[in-house]
């Protein structure tokens, strides 16, 4: 180790060495960390020994649950869709998931701090949307789990950071993917065989655009990225963009908002239904109630596609912000 470290620590690492057990080689690794002086000639090693105890961590909780499957990366979803948020480490995923949401991971400078996988809800209006939280994307450490995550989530929140290179960083992410066989939607065209291939909507986001001296910096990042992303320059620290970065999330996804009502009454316009863009008269009926899917007989429309209180079909197909009232 060209590294001149003082005694403690090379006291930790011998330890750490000789550790057996996983739980010992965890406990022993954390120590060894903390020893480590802190100043740009240990920030490699430094990164190494996280991302192994990050790997040590998650072999540890796979392990404590020995011929099940292990559930720290199966997140159920909840509101209207699970959005995940990747990227190399560092970029201010966690920091962003706690600025969006009601979740609070550990955010931190030193590298590959998260290990596990943290759901929190997001509001964008009215409608909840689940981020999930992620461990960094890593070449040198891949978890098949955190890539099958990837491919259950409804879109993909790509982090990269404006302070570090965010187009290569991309660029590594979308290959590291690809790999994986999975595939932002911009990229899709590439590709010559599709069906072996998940295809998710994905927003790029340039982390760490804190105030507005880093615009000229992240206009140069637009003009070197050849594909039209949907991208969004934002900060987790100064909130700079988050309600813009909300609403990229909603259209990406593809849903709009229905709202139901009850003949002679007022329709509550707080709680929406929320269905995928092109749905039905039909598909409304089903999310309401079993019973008005089958004997929906026609319904009331008031909103963009219809003229006020107009009588429609099943097969009406309902636009953002509708308001049925469905008979049966
Ligand atoms: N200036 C600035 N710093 C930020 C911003 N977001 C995050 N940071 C800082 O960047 C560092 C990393 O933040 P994290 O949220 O822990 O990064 P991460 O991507 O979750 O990192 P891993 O868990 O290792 O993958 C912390 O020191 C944060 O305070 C931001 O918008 N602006
Ligand atoms: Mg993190």
């Amino acid at each position: 180790m060209p590294i001149n470290l003082p005694p403690e620590a090379l006291a930790a690492e011998k330890r750490y060495r000789a550790a057996s057990s996983p739980a010992e080689k965890i406990s022993t690794l954390e120590v060894f960390l903390a020893t480590i002086p802190k100043h740009k000639g240990t920030d490699k090693l430094r990164a190494d020994l996280r991302r192994k105890l990050s790997q040590l961590k998650a072999e540890a909780q796979t392990r404590k649950r020995p011929g099940k499957r292990d559930i720290t990366y199966v997140i159920d979803p909840e509101g209207a869709a699970q959005v995940v948020v990747i990227g190399p480490t560092n970029v201010g995923k966690s920091a962003l998931v706690v600025a969006l949401t009601n979740a609070a991971p550990e955010v931190s400078d030193t590298p590959y701090t998260t290990w596990k996988p943290t759901p929190g809800m997001m509001a964008v209006e009215n409608v909840q949307i689940q981020l999930v939280d992620t461990p960094p994307l890593d070449r040198e450490y891949v978890e098949p789990q955190l890539m099958d995550l990837i491919r259950r989530s409804d879109l993909m929140l790509l982090v990269t950071d404006l302070e570090a290179d965010p187009i290569q960083q991309l660029e590594e992410m979308v290959a590291l993917l690809e790999e994986h066989r999975i595939v932002p939607q911009r990229c899709q065209a590439q590709h010559e065989e599709p069906d072996r291939l998940t295809v998710k909507p994905a927003v790029l986001l340039v982390n760490k655009a804190d105030d507005t001296e880093t615009d000229d910096l992240y206009h140069i990042c637009c003009d070197l990225i050849d594909d039209e992303w949907p991208m969004l320059a934002v900060s987790a620290a100064t909130h700079r963009n988050l309600d813009r970065l909300r609403w990229a999330v909603y259209d990406q996804l593809g849903i709009i908002r229905v709202y139901s009502k009850v003949p002679g009454k007022d329709p509550d316009l707080t709680v929406p239904f929320v269905l995928k863009t092109g749905s039905t008269v039909a598909d409304f009926a089903a999310k309401v109630h079993r019973d008005f899917y089958l004997q929906l007989r026609t319904a009331r429309v008031w909103g963009s596609g219809a003229f006020e209180g107009q009588m429609v079909g099943r097969d009406h197909p309902l636009h953002e912000g509708d308001i049925v009232e469905l008979r049966i």
